[in-house]
């Protein structure tokens, strides 16, 4: 199968939960909006007035299908790619915990930008700033503590792509709460432990180490910004 991803060029944003998944497995595929002249077909994509045009990337051709929704596109690829079960329970199971990283993920955007995606971040630095206390405070423990308990309680299970999932959290958690997750980072062992069992597969570490992945930057979902890591 020949992939084509469509995603915003210069950040890892929601394609890099996709992009892991094919990175992982080793199968070739196109990122095509790193390219001029793909970023404007993947708008012209969105832009047709045709019923089945996706709202936002990331979106993914395989064949005749064009999916798009980050969690759905790895329902569709999971089994493909040997990183899901193929029984339904099995793959709801997983769809549901991607679902759950999707909110999660959403949330942690949400801390740099409250108000809104269309003001920048020093139109809402106050609102941002209590945002951010609260995740801190409440709401990453609570995501945390959730994902370490399903670990904990399915440690033999297949490496499945919510693990590959799950390490790109921690990756953008540590990035933009580095004050925070070394302190919650010892109470989740768990999630530790599956970030770098991720690390060290093949297709990861080479995907790490080539000039396909983009930097962390502040354009992207997870941002530093040191105000909305300190208790102050
Ligand atoms: N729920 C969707 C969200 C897609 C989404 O929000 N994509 C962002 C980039 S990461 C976007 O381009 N949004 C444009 C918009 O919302 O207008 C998913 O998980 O794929």
């Amino acid at each position: 199968m020949n992939y084509e991803l469509y995603y915003w060029p210069g950040i890892q944003g929601r394609g890099e939960f996709v992009r892991l998944a094919l990175e992982d497995a080793g199968t070739s595929y196109r990122d095509v909006a790193r390219s001029a002249s793909g970023f404007r077909r993947m708008i012209s994509m969105m832009e047709r007035g045709k019923a089945d045009r996706p709202f936002a990337p990331p979106f993914l051709r395989a064949g005749s299908l064009l999916i798009a929704q980050t969690a759905n596109i790895l329902f569709y690829l999971g089994p493909r790619l040997g990183l899901a079960p193929k029984s339904e329970p099995g793959r709801l199971r997983l769809h549901q915990l991607q679902l759950t990283i999707a909110d999660w993920l959403v949330e942690a955007h949400d801390v740099h930008h409250p108000l809104g995606a269309n003001f920048y971040f020093e139109q809402q630095k106050r609102a941002a700033k209590r945002r951010a206390a609260d995740f801190r405070k409440n709401r990453l423990p609570k995501f945390l503590g959730y994902f370490e308990g399903i670990l904990r309680q399915r440690p033999y299970r297949p490496f499945n792509y919510v693990d590959l999932s799950l390490f790109q959290m921690l990756e953008g958690l540590r990035y933009a709460f580095p004050n925070a997750m070394k302190k919650y980072e010892k109470k989740h062992l768990r999630l530790v432990e599956n970030h770098d069992r991720v690390l060290a597969r093949p297709g990861i570490a080479a995907y790490l180490a080539s000039d396909r992945r983009v930097a962390f930057n502040r354009q992207d979902i997870f941002r530093h910004y040191p105000e909305l890591d300190t208790e102050k």
